[in-house]
């Protein structure tokens, strides 16, 4: 079970386990499933919640992503709240442009970011936890056209490309999700034996 709502975290997901033998089954198609309150104050704790509670209900081996954009100069805002940062419902767009105001008068030298993503593996009494995370900065104007939420925004310096400049693999490769689910593969196997 896949125990996310965001379809292009589940895109991402599908592609860098592809080849897996087993199927993932995004938590939309599993039908009626309660929706997951992240309540918890830490991308850890937020991600083993949705894990446990898909797994209990489920019965099948579940995998959580929690992500967070931290931005240094704003003391690692907007971090656990980044899928809400401009309020309950907050579209992507709506988020960048209030990320893009609150860091209007910081200037290009403190820009610093990192998304970190903390992805949970449960089932039964097992549970495991990964992390990823990946180091940019943020520009002051959107760039590219692929990827979601923050990526038009997050610039990559030693590539000079946004993550929204990247394709769907070249983000896995670097990325703070894809280094996770290097990890989580791993766990995968040594858990469920589920491997190629
Ligand atoms: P689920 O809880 O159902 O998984 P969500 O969209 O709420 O979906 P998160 O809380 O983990 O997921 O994500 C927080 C937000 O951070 C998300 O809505 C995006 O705006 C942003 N985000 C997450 N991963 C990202 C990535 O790889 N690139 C850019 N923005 C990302």
């Amino acid at each position: 079970m896949l125990a996310t709502r965001n379809r292009d975290k589940i895109s991402e997901i599908q592609e860098a386990l592809r080849g897996l033998s087993v199927r993932l089954i995004p938590a939309a198609e599993w039908g009626e499933l309660p929706e997951v309150e992240e309540d918890q104050d830490t991308l850890q704790g937020n991600a083993i919640k949705k894990a446990r509670m898909l797994a209990d209900i489920t019965g099948i081996p579940t995998l959580a992503d929690d992500t967070g954009l931290e931005v240094a100069a704003l003391n690692g805002a907007p971090g656990v709240h980044s899928s809400r940062y401009s309020g309950e419902n907050a579209t992507y767009e709506e988020n960048v442009r209030k990320l893009l105001r609150e860091m209007q008068t910081i200037p290009d030298g403190r820009r610093q970011a990192r998304f970190r993503c903390v992805m949970a593996v449960a089932m039964g009494e097992q549970l495991r936890t990964v992390e990823g995370e990946c180091r940019g900065m943020i520009i002051r104007e959107r760039r590219g056209q692929g990827g979601f939420g923050y990526d038009p925004v997050f610039l990559l310096p030693e590539l000079d490309k946004t993550f929204a400049e990247l394709t769907l693999n070249e983000k896995n490769r670097i990325s703070h999700r894809g280094i996770a689910l290097r990890k989580a593969r791993e766990v995968l196997r040594e858990l469920f034996g589920i491997g190629e």
